[in-house]
């Protein structure tokens, strides 16, 4: 069995491949929950929705989050009457949101909706919230820059400020008191190998590793010598989709391959990069990191399996 760590799109287009490597009873996607909002009283989980919806084939193309052929009815309508639309919930991927927030208040877990909603769309993976408590993850933005100041929820600097503005710090409320479930431990105890997929480092695997019970997992099997994988989100310096490049440099880490080894460091034996990056990967080896090179373009045909058979050692 392989435990992934998620972020959104960039780990869904890991598991596509990954399933094309070996059976899909045997992944276990550990899924980020810092991104999700909830707005127009509906709990919205993103990134949970990014992998349900990628691994059944319904997944939008054109934007890699919400649902194909979706209709705009709703939103059209709210903004109409002057209500908040700038996050953009299609009239199809609202049923997602509405089943959620219904299940919620009836007392289920995000880890028992989760598991309902994948059945739902066909996803044979085990899609795993990272934890059922609620973890917002919070950015402080550089108040010398645009006039912007103050802190706002991720999905706010993500979606409302398109990402374009400075940051100061990143932080994870509630992500002190929260426990994960034991689905998760479980997983990332048992799993052959724990791969850290080429999502965002700060703002996907940050609020994943921001969890004490995570991070002990994740640290206990490296410090055993198991083997923790991470595949580099960044091509040439560059982050593959978001702001991933900027918000390392904001945050005081190189955007480079050795940035994310030193990111991860004491957690990873194993870093993957792109074929852009190569001469990297004696800098990263020198920093105790095995450093395998190799095609990391996910939007080329084979290249998320030949990722993941790398990943799992097949
Ligand atoms: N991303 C956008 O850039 N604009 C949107 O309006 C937007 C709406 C949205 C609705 C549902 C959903 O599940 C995801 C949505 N996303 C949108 C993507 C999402 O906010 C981010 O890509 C992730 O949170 C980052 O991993």
């Amino acid at each position: 069995m392989f435990a992934v760590l998620c972020g959104g799109v960039g780990a869904a287009r890991f598991l596509l491949g990954a399933k094309e490597v070996c059976e899909a009873d045997q992944l276990k996607a550990v899924v980020n929950c810092g991104d999700d909002i909830v707005l127009h009283g509906l709990h919205i989980s993103p990134d949970i929705d990014t992998i349900i919806y990628t691994l059944s084939g319904e997944i939008n193309p054109i934007t890699g989050w919400g649902l194909r052929e979706e209709t705009w009815q709703a939103m059209g309508n709210l903004a109409k009457l002057g209500g908040k639309a700038w996050f953009n919930l299609g009239d199809k991927d609202l049923a997602t949101h509405l089943f959620r927030t219904e299940l919620l208040a009836q007392g289920a877990t995000l880890t028992q909706i989760t598991a309902a909603l994948a059945e739902a769309f066909g996803v044979e993976i085990a899609v795993l919230p990272m934890s059922d408590d609620r973890i917002e993850t919070r950015v402080l933005l550089d108040e010398t820059a645009l006039g912007e100041s103050g802190e706002v929820g991720f999905q706010e600097y993500f979606v409302k400020l398109q990402h374009n503005v400075p940051v100061k710090q990143v932080r994870f409320d509630g992500a002190s008191s929260a426990e994960t479930s034991p689905q998760v431990v479980t997983a990332l105890k048992e799993a052959e190998v724990v791969v850290i997929a080429p999502s965002n480092p700060v703002v996907s695997i940050g609020p994943l590793l921001a969890l004490e019970e995570i991070r002990q997992a994740v640290s206990k099997r490296f410090s055993q010598g198991r083997p923790v994988v991470a595949i580099s989100p960044l091509i040439g310096g560059r982050a593959v989709k978001g702001p991933a490049d900027r918000l390392l440099s904001e945050l005081g880490a190189e955007p480079s391959s050795v940035g994310i080894a030193k990111w991860y460091e004491d957690l990873i034996d194993t870093l993957i990069i792109d074929q852009a990056d190569s001469h990297e990967a004696e800098a990263v080896e020198a920093l105790g990191v095995r450093c395998v090179v190799t095609a990391t373009d996910m939007s080329q045909p084979g290249v998320a399996a030949d990722i993941a058979k790398l990943a799992f050692g097949l």
